[in-house]
């Protein structure tokens, strides 16, 4: 494991949009897959497969699983990176977890992460299996996050000219992200995929263009855990806010938190599959792997 310092990672975050922290999660990535398995063949009425025989990604799994939290809450220096970045500690908002790669075109997270301030928020992606250029690595426009902003205001005017912008909005969203594509386009940015090993961890800026690169080898899973992470009880809004950046808001919510290991995450009461099916997370044990029996991840 390579030596690690918490404000190199920052200033390469700062200034290429990304960083890429080894950060030793490997075998906390095998407890929460073999825990993924385990909670899937107790429940085979919930989990539908897709035509492709892979699951859609699933939404804040890690309030079923005790292990799959433990990527974020034990994962000491790409939190070490993510408090460096807030000025204080990060928690967590809401998880995404990938048995394929999303294949997602190029987009920033900002629309439905704003916080107020801006850019209060950070996107964490820690791959539980190892990722090549087979199976859909992430991809990223380095430097894209310092391109200045579009004219919101103009771009959703000509979406909705009355002025009454939605929380979420596909065509808003793809008019938006289109912009921004092609401002990097313009100014010669490159776009790269970001390959890593099982228990690496990629922290991206708010502004960031990414997304998730071409699989090359359908019959091969992409196991990984996105987490959107925020200072403790900041407020998170979409579309309607991102669009009326001067439009004052409340900065602080009033989540109701959970914490392990001195993190805190917020316990949204429900587990979605895909965005159609939402399961109440009591459904599920709290569970399978006994987390005794998992190593701790290593300490710097
Ligand atoms: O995991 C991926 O392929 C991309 C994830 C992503 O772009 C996102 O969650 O915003």
């Amino acid at each position: 494991m390579m030596a690690f310092d918490a404000q190199e990672a920052l200033d390469a975050l700062n200034t290429d949009g990304f960083v890429v922290v080894d950060s030793d999660m490997a075998v906390l990535a095998d407890a929460a897959v073999a825990e993924f398995r385990a909670i899937e063949a107790e429940h085979p009425d919930l989990f539908k497969r897709e035509p492709d025989g892979r699951y859609p990604r699933l939404i804040n799994f890690h309030l079923a699983s005790p292990a799959l939290r433990r990527i974020f809450t034990d994962n000491e220096r790409a939190l070490a990176v993510q408090d460096a970045f807030f000025g204080e500690p990060s928690s967590l908002y809401t998880t995404l977890f990938y048995e394929k790669g999303s294949a997602q075109d190029l987009h920033r997270d900002t629309p439905y992460f704003t916080t107020r301030p801006e850019h209060r928020y950070l996107g964490v992606w820690t791959a539980l299996e190892d990722v090549d250029e087979e199976n859909g690595p992430l991809m990223v426009m380095r430097g894209g996050h310092l391109m200045p902003e579009e004219h919101r205001e103009a771009i959703a005017a000509e979406v909705f000219p009355d002025g009454d912008i939605p929380h979420s909005s596909d065509e808003l969203w793809v008019r938006y992200q289109d912009k921004v594509a092609a401002s990097g386009r313009e100014r010669g940015l490159k776009i790269e995929t970001v390959p890593v090993k099982k228990g690496d961890t990629i922290i991206w800026h708010p502004q960031l263009p990414h997304g998730g690169s071409v699989i090359r080898d359908p019959q091969r899973t992409r196991l990984s855990l996105v987490q959107h992470v925020t200072p403790l009880n900041a407020q998170v809004y979409g579309l309607d806010a991102f669009f009326n950046p001067n439009k004052t808001l409340p900065s602080e919510a009033g989540w109701s938190y959970e914490t392990s290991n001195g993190r805190s995450y917020i316990d949204h009461g429900v587990v979605g599959i895909g965005h159609m099916t939402n399961v109440p997370r009591i459904t599920f044990p709290q569970g399978m792997v006994p987390q005794s029996e998992v190593r701790p991840a290593l300490s710097h």
